[in-house]
């Protein structure tokens, strides 16, 4: 062990926690600490374990510091992040790499390793002075399991170190057992929140840096505290993981995992299902008697050529928009009760109740939310409408109180066996709202490839701008496109049997601009989807799949919502529209040349033959080709 750290480390540390440090055997670890805190120059530092104790010490250091302020219901607090820190800053979020690798990764916002650590380096030093800094240690996945990526994480803030605990499966434990072997593997995070206003919010957000360094799996967040920003192991282990899985051959996806659950069958089929921010997807995992596995990230690994996926996750942190009593019941019901629950940027009012957009209740006209003290009409210095809470608020809360949580997939180390995948966009004019793929590599190169949407107050910037977002991982990719496409291929073509995958879209418009479906139809789809699985359901060709008769849809909108659902609706809906598709699959070459310059030749191949073939569709079959009628 490196002496020089020994002795800098029992300085900052009481013996307890020096003890807990020292106990894990870990030279990296060591020198990870050790390094961070000789350059960021913490007062203090808190080391935790998994035990109850340092839980509940994180929490209430949370609100001593004042970076969480207790709401009237037990349990229930809120933060607020500053103003302009609301959401992810894609700007300022850069994959450090070697000067070689640069012009391959120049759309993703790449920059020099040397370069970006000297700028780390000047951000951070120092960056703790006053303050306490704490050690937490989590995993990826469930703990020794063959998915865990074990992660450490090192932050100066207590309403972080709060989040993680809510979001992850803490593994002091982990780190203790491992063995001398695997004690090099694992991933780190640096966070610094940076100097503090008098609301205790990051002052500096024009020195925010979200940096992540592939090569040696840290990552670097200074100055801010939004979450997406700050929280290690959410996008920036993501980003790390896809990076990982894409050298050792397995996947880090941006999805969901859920149960499709048919009573009467007594089937649980599980999918896994991928939508941009803001697209329906947390919305279909909570499908009103479904199961829900995680909202946001899997990993999937080929297990006994079984193709299998975990959460990686242990809590949520949703979007808190629009969530009401009638949308999303389960949800709201959880978060009127009295239990740990951390709300972030909405407004605490004069009653100390928390409250948000579409919340669905009266709400009141004055409190105090990201904006400071706040009043209905308040402007910002830019003159635009600050209003009662933000687009992108959230809460964060832990899975296991949903009564809907599908336990066994949760829980199993091994994972859940998928047998469906959805790629579901935001898409007013073209995409049908249900189609499956012939095949795994149609599925990723017409379904997960082609996936566009309107953008959301999820990201720092204009909304309301249409973006190709393959997979729904473009923010957080770490390797060129083709590359990561192409893995995906691999990937499903090695397992014995790949999951069907399917296209959703919930954001069908009439020619009046209105959507064409309630929001629970999606649970219609579902159970199409499902009952494909099982060689339920006869299809109609298009050219790029096949779509449900609306016999079949008729029957399953009566038994599921007890709803008339119309031969003309079906018609509009499930008309493939030729220029629509051509369009896409154009834009979708677009932004894989723009993405990454070294493509493989046979996407782009690939991509012009479904167009020829789309082209020959529309001189036989005209334009919009009603369902039905098409023929291969
Ligand atoms: C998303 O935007 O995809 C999220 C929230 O899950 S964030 O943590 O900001 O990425
Ligand atoms: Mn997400």
């Amino acid at each position: 062990m490196n002496n020089h750290y020994q002795a800098l480390l029992q300085s900052r540390m009481n013996r307890e926690s020096y003890e807990k440090l020292a106990a894990l055997n870990n030279p990296k670890v060591m020198s990870f600490v050790g390094f961070f805190v000789d350059h960021c120059r913490p007062e203090s530092v808190y080391v935790c374990d998994d035990s109850e104790h340092d839980i509940r010490h994180v929490r209430s250091r949370a609100l001593e510091t004042g970076e969480e302020t207790a709401l009237a219901k037990a349990g229930q607090t809120i933060h607020w992040d500053n103003y302009g820190d609301q959401a992810r800053d894609r700007q300022n979020t850069r994959i450090m790499v070697p000067g070689e690798k640069l012009e391959s990764m120049s759309a993703l916002n790449a920059i020099d390793l040397k370069d970006g650590y000297k700028e780390i380096q000047k951000i951070a030093k120092g960056i703790m002075e006053g303050k306490e800094a704490i050690i937490q240690f989590f995993s990826e996945g469930p703990t020794e399991s063959p998915f865990t990526v074990p992660c450490i994480q090192f932050t100066d803030s207590w309403y972080v170190a709060h989040s993680e605990y809510i979001l992850y499966r803490s593994a002091y434990h982990h780190f203790l057992k491992m063995k001398d072997s695997e004690k090099d593997d694992f991933f780190c995070f640096l966070h610094s929140a940076g100097a503090l206003d008098e609301r205790g919010n990051s002052l500096n957000l024009d020195q925010r840096r979200i940096y992540m360094d592939t090569h040696n799996n840290i990552v670097y967040s200074l100055n801010c505290q939004y979450a997406g920003n700050s929280v290690g192991l959410k996008k920036q282990a993501m980003r790390l993981a896809i990076n990982k899985a894409g050298r050792e051959g397995w996947l880090c996806e941006h999805m969901f995992v859920m149960a499709a659950i048919d009573e009467e069958k007594n089937r649980r089929t599980y999918f896994c299902g991928a939508y941009p921010s803001a697209c329906g997807k947390t919305s279909t995992a909570m499908i009103p008697g479904e199961k829900i596995v995680g909202d946001d990230i899997a990993y999937f690994r080929n297990i006994d050529g079984a193709f299998r996926a975990v959460n990686v996750e242990f809590g949520m942190f949703g979007i808190i928009k629009d969530v009401n009593e009638e949308d999303d019941p389960v949800i709201f019901e959880n978060l009127m009760k009295e239990q740990e629950l951390l709300f972030t940027n909405v407004l605490m009012g004069p009653d100390r109740h928390p409250y948000w957009l579409g919340m669905g209740v009266d709400t009141p006209e004055k409190g105090r939310n990201h904006f400071g003290i706040w009043q209905k009409g308040a402007v910002d210095d830019k003159g635009a409408e600050v209003r009662i809470a933000h687009g992108n608020a959230r809460y964060t809360m832990r899975l296991d109180y949903l009564e809907n949580i599908d336990k066994e997939g949760f829980e199993s180390k091994n994972g859940v066996q998928v047998e469906g995948i959805l790629y579901g966009g935001r898409d007013s004019d073209i995409t049908v709202p249900v189609e499956e793929s012939p095949s795994w590599r149609d599925g990723i190169l017409l379904k997960a490839a082609t996936l566009e949407s309107e953008t959301t107050s999820a990201t720092l910037g204009e909304e309301g701008v249409r973006k190709s977002d393959p997979m729904a991982i473009t923010d957080f990719l770490s390797y060129p496109l083709g590359q990561y496409t192409m893995n995906n291929i691999r990937f499903g073509e090695q397992v014995d049997q790949a999951p069907r995958i399917f296209s959703t879209n919930y954001f069908m418009k009439s020619a009046a601009g209105n959507f064409m479906t309630g929001k629970l139809a999606k649970k219609v789809w579902l159970h199409w989807a499902e009952g494909r699985l099982h060689g339920e359901y006869d299809a109609y060709d298009t050219p790029t799949g096949k779509i449900p008769r609306y016999e079949d849809l008729a029957t399953l909108f009566q038994k599921h919502l007890k709803e008339e659902f119309s031969k003309d609706d079906y018609d509009y809906l499930f008309s493939f529209r030729c220029a629509g598709w051509i369009g896409k699959l154009e834009r979708t070459k677009a932004f894989y040349a723009k993405m990454d310059p070294h493509t493989p030749q046979e996407l782009f191949d690939y991509w012009d033959q479904a167009i020829e073939h789309i082209r020959a569709a529309k001189e036989r079959f005209g334009d919009v080709i009603l369902p039905g009628v098409y023929r291969p």
